[in-house]
């Protein structure tokens, strides 16, 4: 093996040595040409014989470049790899999962990525579905009839090409669909025979620019018209903004259109930063849940303009309660596109004055142009106010001594615990946060950390994870392809050494029950012995650091640890908090079960 530095990102390129000149091409040199054309930049992937053939013509017919291999050490870290390089892009990448095993392994992180609407081109293969071909025992073991179910109810398209001309068509549709908002992955299963064929001359290859996804669908007129008689004549105008791009340009207008408006606005943490929330009109601090604070300006509402939020419905009902909303309700999201019968992701009905089915980065310029200046408000009072300064080792003196050590420097928060407060830190960049995992599958935290820093390598901007520990432990190894490949990222781990937020709901069970609260920790500490995270770090190549046991260490413990990344290297902090959140992660009785 020749490993070296690739010139364009800087990552490590597992370079295969020259073979001779072949003049013969198997069906999978004619797959992996297709994935070139298409310009999917990398596979993040675990191996296996049911995509042999493909595995080689990415190696060897491609040179492992344009699309390049990330090798993976779970399949579930690969998908979240590929989803956090589309929440830092918007773009999409590809993940390719050996047979019916890997993608079984890999369905935590597809339902992740399905929630949470990123675009991801999913490989994978099965077979070979000519049971005369078939090797005994294993293959049989591997070869599935509609394998595409498996995740049929959790992506947006499935196919099983028959022959390499209907594979090129099949990878067409998928990365068209895939980047069609509401976006999403799509799942292509590759015949194993089909993929060993050998073929002549190779099928042309089409023109990709003939089937590349649509424009973005723009609001009718005479609606944005009526929203904006809506907003521009309200008393008290709300802006909820959920799911928006990555661009700074639709960032400056979101910010104009409220400015116009002087409209309140609410953003929460499942989606990436989309308003600066140290701007006076920002409302209340965001929060997985809706705060006190921003049912309140809610309620105070009589016009809401839901920008894609997550959950409308159940954020209505939140300000609400069983009362009707009040306020009319203008939605903008192009979401129903994606809402089936299995999962229930789509989230409860929101009543709808006035609906714009597009996305929210379409109605935001043309809702500029035709909204009249509103005369300016007092200041929301709910500015979120500095929090005190902590005095033990919490997340909350983790977060400070975050934003101590990192003044003056560019950092994306590629994951913060669920004990997070909204208030620990502003956002004022698309970039300085991409949102939770999207389907609450606790494990995601570090493949998407990889991937958010596969995407911002060479940016400037470091990379910053909080993780908690149980997120942590479940996907630890993806840290192994970052290091392997030069990925540098800071993950800081929020230790409790517990489950903790299980611990809450054994909590309430107890009480609820008259049974002794003291045992809710049976089933949830990680006790006896500690894991020793920081050694888990270095066994993955990273540098491990702590446990951090004292409030005063944490802000050396992160500045060591961003001067590693800043060098390059990929680094964990482990830090022993003591279980406890200082932020609402309950929601309503039935949002209690993440
Ligand atoms: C795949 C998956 N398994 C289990 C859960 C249930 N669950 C929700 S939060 C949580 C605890 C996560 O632990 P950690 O990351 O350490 O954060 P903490 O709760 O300690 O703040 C668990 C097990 C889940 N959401 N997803
Ligand atoms: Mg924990």
């Amino acid at each position: 093996m020749n490993a070296k530095e690739s010139a364009a990102p800087g990552i490590v390129h597992d370079t295969p040595v020259a073979g001779p000149q072949q003049t013969e091409l198997w069906g999978s040199d004619a797959i992996a040409a297709m994935l070139r054309e298409l310009d999917i930049p990398y596979l993040a992937l675990n191996p296996g014989a049911s995509y042999r053939g493909l595995h080689d013509s990415i190696v060897n017919y491609l040179g492992n470049s344009r699309p390049q291999m990330l090798l993976c050490l779970h399949e579930e870290s690969a998908v979240s790899i590929a989803q956090g390089y589309a929440k830092v892009t918007d773009r999409m990448m590809g993940a390719v999962l050996h047979s019916n095993v890997g993608l079984m392994h890999a369905t935590m992180s597809i339902f992740n990525a399905w929630c949470d609407r990123v675009p991801m081109l999913i490989l994978g293969a099965t077979g070979p579905v000519d049971a005369a071909k078939r090797r005994p025992w294993i293959d049989w073991l591997h070869t599935a009839t509609d394998q595409g179910a498996l995740v049929r109810d959790y992506t947006k398209w499935d196919n099983q090409p028959g022959s390499v001309a209907a594979a090129h068509e099949a990878l067409l549709r998928a990365a068209q669909i895939a980047n069609t908002a509401p976006r999403g992955p799509t799942y292509i299963n590759l015949d194993a025979a089909m993929q060993e064929a050998k073929i002549g001359a190779p099928p042309p290859l089409p023109d990709v620019t003939r089937f590349r996804a649509p424009e973005p669908v723009m609001p009718a007129a005479s609606l944005v018209q009526a929203a904006a008689k809506l907003l521009s004549e309200a008393r008290n105008p709300v802006i909820l903004i959920g799911r928006v791009s990555r661009s700074e340009a639709g960032w400056r207008q979101r910010v104009a259109l409220a400015e116009r408006l002087q409209a309140r606005v609410l953003t929460d943490l499942k989606t990436g930063a989309s308003f600066p929330t140290d701007h006076p009109l920002h409302s209340a601090p965001p929060g997985t849940f809706l705060p006190a604070a921003g049912a309140k300006v809610l309620r105070e509402a009589d016009v809401v303009l839901s920008l894609d939020w997550v959950d409308l419905a159940g954020t209505l009902k939140q300000a609400w309660g069983a009362e009707a909303v009040r306020a009319k309700v203008i939605q903008v999201s192009p979401d129903a596109h994606s809402h089936r019968g299995w999962s229930m992701d789509y989230q409860g009905l929101p009543p709808t004055d006035l609906y714009l089915m597009c996305e929210a980065d379409a109605a935001v310029g043309p809702l500029l142009e035709a909204v009249k200046s509103r005369p300016a408000i007092a200041p929301a009072t709910a500015t979120p106010a500095a929090p005190a300064a902590a005095d033990a080792v919490s997340i909350r003196a983790m977060a400070q001594a975050l934003d101590a050590a990192c003044a003056g420097v560019d950092v994306c928060m590629t994951h913060v615990p669920l004990g997070w407060n909204g208030q620990y830190r502003y956002f004022r960049h698309p970039l300085d946060y991409i949102g939770q995992e999207g389907g609450g599958g606790v494990g995601a935290g570090p493949g998407i950390t990889v991937g958010a820093a596969l995407a911002l390598k060479g940016s400037g901007r470091i990379p910053v994870a909080i993780l908690g520990d149980g997120d942590f432990l479940m996907g630890v190894t993806a840290f192994w392809t970052a290091v392997h490949y030069r990925i540098p990222c800071l993950v800081l781990v929020a230790n409790n050494r517990s489950f903790f937020n299980d611990e809450l709901h054994q909590e309430r069970m107890a009480k609820e029950r008259a049974r002794p609260v003291e045992n809710k920790w049976i089933g949830q500490r990680m006790a006896d012995p500690e894991i020793d995270l920081a050694m888990m770090a270095r066994a993955q190549g990273a540098e491990g650091i702590g446990p951090v046991t004292r409030v005063e260490d944490i802000r050396p413990a992160i500045e060591r640890g961003l001067a590693a990344v800043k060098g390059g290297a990929v680094c964990v902090v482990d830090v022993r908090v003591l279980p406890g959140y200082d932020t609402n992660m309950s929601g309503s009785a039935s949002s209690q079960k993440r």
